[in-house]
């Protein structure tokens, strides 16, 4: 198992582990709504928060001139705007739509104008141990350069970047030399493969590919640059004109001459001044694809002014947030929507001085990050359950062999945390005294929607509780109707919020389609949740054919197609199964061909499958989505129309009776099954 950043990492690595044989021993939905724990702010962390209850009162008085406020308070405007948010086009919003800025200039310049150029932006930590220590006017440097030198690549604004790069200072100074030219960067995660990357570098028809030659995990060099070159080798990636490489591992890499340039010639040799690209409000930002209910990926666009602003105000409130004093971390990849947020925007908006590090938790040794907290006095930390819960399996005898007293806020992000998680964080990292605060977003809302806020809101465990002050939520039944407490259904948004995507790239028909048509009028997310006595949201997860498996998104159809394009395989279902350390693995049931299918009847034909078709998904998606397990049946349930009823079959990846099989087509096609597994039936 490999834990990881608040996106969890489990995909970069190909790690064997042990099949899970015993049902999930994840407390029942009634356990979770009978928790009753709770943690009032302390006295001493309300008086000095940043979020008053007031806040409340403020969004709720007037929620369009609250989110003017936040806007100009916390982002600098080049030219002022007028108007706050026009609906008229729903569902795609326009906030703040004529006013002007640049997000570059906003994360850095800005800072550094206010005098704070010395403040350390970002305390790098490689995973051999080499540091990096960058301040804001370092940075204003740097991006400038950047920014010069992918204008000199002929990046104009309006045009598409890849970046698809291991954690490095570079990363997040490409992406805001993309913002500064008002270019639009699509960052793609490390850990997928060279066929994922060309299709999202098709889709986006991006001009440049920034990558690097490697970067290091688990105590190797582990090489990006081949990816690249495979991806641009296929079809459909003919939009790239150049690949520019930052040199990390030194490994050898093959070379494009008049395509491919290194950074350390071109942008460590360009001018350090440069004037940013001021842009519309509603100038694309970024796009960052996410996996959906079919197998193609969304590109999911988010713009300038909005971002931002929810970005700046939901990192200061959250996570209590004193630039003068604070220490902060997210354990995120920039790969995911929560290193957009919650390394490169927020944090910088807020001229925050962070810990960014390049490897794994358990490289050399399993205290790495807490030895990380000790050496840089980390106060706020970010991370995801699943990290939480490898730290809980690795034994508490390991934080408590570092000094975590700097630590004063702990945050969770990407799944579900279960009560037991939350507890063993807050007491064991967090010392039984800092606030936890869940923070329930996705990909599409930008920003943190729903979470306790510290120094207000009296914490229970495995909740995220409460929409932020002007985020309208709530939990609705079939018919679209609020439940009452104590009811449970599906978790929408009511209102449009700053932050909000403003639709699928290319696709304005699957926006609407995915999100605006269950109920119309509100923004379905995805996540079924529940209300308790209290009215605190608990999110239960997806309700759609969306997994989560280390907090990572993963579709169900993507896989099965993946599993399909393989020519052992006929026909494939996926399930997502819980899993006590992933909150769910992939589990795959396969029809071979009829020319294979006596090799799975040896057990050494069917070990062989299992590996091919493991491998197979991993090339063609990325590691992430191999599935745990492979089961080879002779069927797949289906009902009448033809639709595989993935319920059953997660029954049997479970372990559990089998429920209702009334509406299947063939209703012996269990019993074959589970008499093919092994089981009884
Ligand atoms: C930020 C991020 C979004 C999906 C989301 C939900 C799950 C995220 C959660 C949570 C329960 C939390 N999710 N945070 N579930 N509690 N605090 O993770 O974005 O990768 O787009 O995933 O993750 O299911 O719908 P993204």
């Amino acid at each position: 198992m490999r834990p990881g950043e608040a996106r969890g990492r489990t995909e970069r690595d190909d790690a064997e582990e042990p099949v899970t044989d015993t049902q999930s021993s994840s407390p029942s939905l009634e356990n979770l709504l009978h928790e009753t724990r709770t943690f009032p702010p302390s006295g001493e962390f309300a008086a000095q928060a940043n979020a008053q209850p007031s806040l409340y009162e403020d969004a709720a008085a007037d929620r369009l001139e609250f989110w003017a406020r936040q806007a100009r308070d916390l982002v600098t405007w080049r030219t002022p705007f007028t108007e706050t948010l026009d609906w008229s086009g729903a569902p795609v919003a326009r906030w703040f739509a004529d006013g002007t800025l640049n997000a570059a200039y906003n994360a850095v310049d800005r800072h550094v104008e206010a005098g704070l150029g010395d403040r350390v932006a970002i305390h790098f930590e490689g995973e051999p141990g080499d540091t990096r220590t960058v301040t804001y006017a370092d940075m204003q440097r740097e991006v400038s350069r950047a920014a010069n030198a992918l204008a000199a690549l002929g990046v104009e604004s309006g045009d598409r970047v890849v970046i698809y790069m291991p954690m490095l200072v570079e990363s997040a100074v490409a992406m805001l030399a993309c913002a500064r030219i008002g270019a639009a960067h699509s960052v793609v995660f490390g850990g997928f493969s060279a066929d994922a990357l060309r299709s999202r570098i098709a889709d986006a028809e991006a001009k440049v590919v920034i990558t690097a030659d490697g970067g290091y995990r688990r105590g190797a060099p582990s090489p990006l640059k081949p990816a690249v070159d495979e991806a641009l080798r296929g079809e459909g990636a003919e939009s790239v004109e150049h690949v520019l490489v930052v040199r990390r591992t030194e490994q050898d890499v093959d070379w494009t001459e008049g395509r491919d340039v290194w950074w350390h010639d071109v942008v460590d040799t360009a001018d350090d001044v440069h004037e940013p690209t001021w842009v519309e409000a509603e100038h694309p930002l970024f796009i960052l694809y996410t996996s959906g209910t079919t197998g193609k990926p969304k590109g999911i666009l988010h713009t300038t002014g909005g971002y931002l602003t929810q970005a700046a105000y939901t990192h200061k409130n959250v996570f209590d947030l004193k630039p003068e004093s604070d220490v902060y971390w997210c354990s995120a990849d920039i790969g995911w929507v929560t290193g957009h947020t919650y390394i490169v925007y927020g944090p910088m908006l807020n001229g925050a001085t962070q810990v960014m590090y390049e490897g794994t938790p358990d490289t050399p040794h399993k205290g790495r990050w807490w030895e990380l907290v000790e050496k840089y006095k980390v106060s706020l930390f970010y991370t995801a359950p699943t990290a939480i819960r490898a730290c809980m399996k690795w034994g508490e005898e390991i934080p408590a062999g570092f000094d975590l007293s700097s630590l004063r806020l702990l945050g969770s992000v990407g799944e579900p945390i279960n009560p037991e998680a939350w507890m063993w964080y807050r007491r064991v990292i967090g010392g039984d005294t800092t606030p936890i605060v869940d923070t329930w977003w996705q990909t599409e809302t930008g920003a943190i929607m729903i979470s306790p806020l510290p120094g207000v809101t009296a914490t229970k465990p495995g909740s995220a509780q409460v929409p932020l002050p002007g985020i309208s939520a709530d939990v609705v039944d079939d018919e679209a109707k609020p439940v009452p407490d104590g009811g449970g259904g599906y978790l929408v948004l009511s209102e449009p919020w700053p932050s909000m995507l403003r639709g699928i790239w290319g696709d304005l028909q699957r926006f609407k389609d995915t999100y605006w048509s269950r109920f119309p009028g509100l923004y379905f997310a995805g996540d079924g949740a529940k209300k308790d006595e209290d009215g605190d949201i608990w999110l239960l997860g997806r309700v759609d054919d969306v997994m989560n498996v280390s907090g990572h998104r993963l579709s169900t159809t993507e896989i099965e197609s993946a599993l399909v394009s393989n020519d052992l395989v006929a026909e494939a279902a996926v399930v997502g199964a819980s899993d006590e350390m992933s909150g769910q693995a992939v589990v795959a049931f396969v029809i071979l061909r009829g020319e294979h299918a006596d090799e799975a009847s040896t057990d050494e034909g069917s070990a062989r499958i299992e590996k091919t078709l493991r491998d197979h998904v991993a090339k063609e998606i990325g590691p992430i989505a191999k599935p745990r397990r492979i089961l080879v049946v002779p069927e797949l349930p289906k009902t009448r129309s033809g639709k595989i009823m993935r319920r059953l079959l997660r029954d049997v990846a479970e372990n559990r009776e089998v429920g209702d099989a009334t509406t299947l087509a063939d209703s012996s096609v269990m019993n074959l099954i589970q008499a093919g597994l092994g089981k009884p039936s």
